[in-house]
């Protein structure tokens, strides 16, 4: 049906508006204090990059319309979760891209060494801000720093979801039971969330005192665990992100839906890393998806768009995201009715970390891991089914799980890891399957399924000890 040039010019309009400015639904005001003189502040946390990022367009947006100058933070906490050194050095280089690309903005960039916990005074003390704007994180660590900084800031503190695709407050307003009850919610809503990117603008002038930072005495404020080494077949950082993206665009997205789940073939797009960290937006990788041949990215987008948000819905909606409390009534139930069964093999922490299990194949799963810092996505959920198999209880099944998914995994320390354990271990956003020992109603995958699916073999021979 022929539109007329008004309505074109109009349809144009709206769709200029959408991505000119911030739609308002990814903010959420933190504190009912009003805007103070002084700078704007970007708190950079979960979305650690410069394109892309509703949180900083945001607050480049209130900078410019109050005249403020706009300043970008970053809280380097000593510990997290268990990460090691793999993954802080993974995000201390990316960090290191972002003060560069910030620098060609004019927007200064400050490192405080120390959490918010610790150092929200010192930071409010020496800038006075007058709005700090802060990403969305579900996890309940960053809902703790987020309130202490609302608790000590006396100006605005604004947060923007500048992760999900439909911001997690507005996709739903309570823990979802599982894919398909979020997926309509979603679908409706994402012709309003998925769309292009306003482009940063370089900040005229600044009135900061210019500050190096000292990367080296950042490395050296870390207690972490530094016999976890950083791995060297994936290089962090927003430069490199792109460039996996379009690699996986242009070459492995039309195999993606076939081969995704054989652990021997490269059919993963290798973001999750880089998602994590958020040196790279889904809603970019969405946004340029979309363009690809439809029967190519069904299942990409499932993963990307419903899988990926439904993991902060049961994060943010849910403090026992990390804990068998976390799990539906039906699977609490039936994992306590099977909790005495006996168990054909019992390992501890320690045999579990060393792939020291009588399976040959679940061991090559945790050697990858241990090696390269990311299982293959079919593995975790066998690797995972396998720790509560063989573990005393369902609860140290998944503080085991946690624990080295944590500690190893480049992409751990994030929702969709605990959502992923407690899907394996505690049937979350799952149904019941069949009883059984030890799983009661839990899905149960074999060693024998596994094999049905691809070349076991070749996988074990390529990961192995
Ligand atoms: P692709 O298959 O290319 O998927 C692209 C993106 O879609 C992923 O980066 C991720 O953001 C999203 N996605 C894919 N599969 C899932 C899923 N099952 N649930 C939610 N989002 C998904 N993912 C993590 O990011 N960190 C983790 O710590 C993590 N731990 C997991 C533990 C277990 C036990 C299970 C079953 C899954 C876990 N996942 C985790 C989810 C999934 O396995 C990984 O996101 C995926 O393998 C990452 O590799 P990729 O980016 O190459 O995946
Ligand atoms: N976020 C911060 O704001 N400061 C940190 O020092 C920090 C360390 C860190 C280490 C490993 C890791 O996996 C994540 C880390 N994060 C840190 C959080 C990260 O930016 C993400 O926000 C969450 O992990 C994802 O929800």
């Amino acid at each position: 049906m022929k539109i007329s040039n008004k309505e074109k010019i109009k349809k144009q309009d709206t769709e200029k508006k959408k991505t000119n400015s911030v739609n308002e639904k990814r903010i959420h005001s933190l504190n009912k204090e009003n805007f103070k003189e002084g700078p704007v502040f970007y708190w950079m946390s979960r979305d650690q990059r410069v394109d892309d990022n509703w949180a900083l367009i945001y607050a480049q947006q209130l900078a410019i319309s109050e005249k403020k100058d706009l300043a970008v933070v970053f809280f380097l906490s000593p510990f997290f979760a268990d990460a090691s050194f793999r993954q802080y050095d993974f995000m201390i280089k990316g960090l290191k891209e972002v003060e560069s690309k910030l620098k060609e903005l004019n927007i200064p960039f400050f490192l405080f060494l120390g959490s918010p916990i610790e150092k929200a005074n010192f930071f409010l003390n020496k800038f006075s801000p007058g709005i700090i704007v802060s990403d969305f994180d579900p996890l309940k660590i960053k809902r703790e720093w987020r309130e202490e900084m609302a608790k000590k800031a006396k100006c605005s503190f604004f947060e923007v979801d500048a992760h999900n695709i439909v911001p997690c407050r507005e996709a739903s307003s309570k823990k979802e039971y599982a894919a398909y009850t979020i997926r309509p919610k979603i679908t409706k809503m994402l012709p309003e969330f998925l769309t292009d990117f306003p482009k940063l603008k370089k900040q005229r002038k600044n009135n900061f005192q210019n500050e190096k930072i000292d990367w080296e005495k950042a490395y050296k404020s870390l207690s972490v665990d530094f016999s976890v080494t950083p791995v060297k077949w994936i290089k962090p950082g927003e430069t490199e992100a792109k460039k996996i993206l379009s690699n996986f665009l242009n070459k492995k997205i039309k195999n993606y839906s076939k081969e995704r789940n054989d652990p021997n073939k490269e059919a993963q797009s290798n973001l999750s890393p880089y998602l994590h960290f958020g040196q790279i937006s889904a809603q970019r990788v969405a946004f340029l998806v979309k363009r690809k041949k439809k029967e190519n990215c069904k299942d990409f987008l499932e993963e990307l768009i419903i899988r990926k948000e439904l993991s902060d819905n049961y994060c943010f909606y849910n403090d026992h995201y990390d804990s068998f409390d976390g799990f539906p009534r039906w699977a609490k139930d039936s994992l306590t009715k099977h909790k005495k069964d006996k168990r054909e093999y019992l390992y501890s922490g320690k045999e579990f970390e060393n792939g020291e299990t009588h399976d040959e194949l679940w061991n090559a799963a945790q050697m990858e891991m241990v090696k390269k810092g990311k299982m293959h996505g079919y593995m975790r959920m066998y690797w995972a089914k396998k720790i509560l198999e063989w573990s005393k209880s369902p609860k140290e099944a998944i503080k085991t799980a946690i624990y080295l998914n944590d500690k190893y995994e480049l992409d751990g320390r994030d929702s969709r890891g605990y959502t992923g354990i407690a899907w394996s271990i505690g049937g979350v956003h799952d149904r019941a399957w069949g009883e059984r020992l030890i799983f009661g109603k839990v899905r149960y995958m074999s060693y024998n399924g596994s094999k049905g699916k691809f070349n076991v073999e070749k996988y074990i021979k390529e990961n192995k000890h």
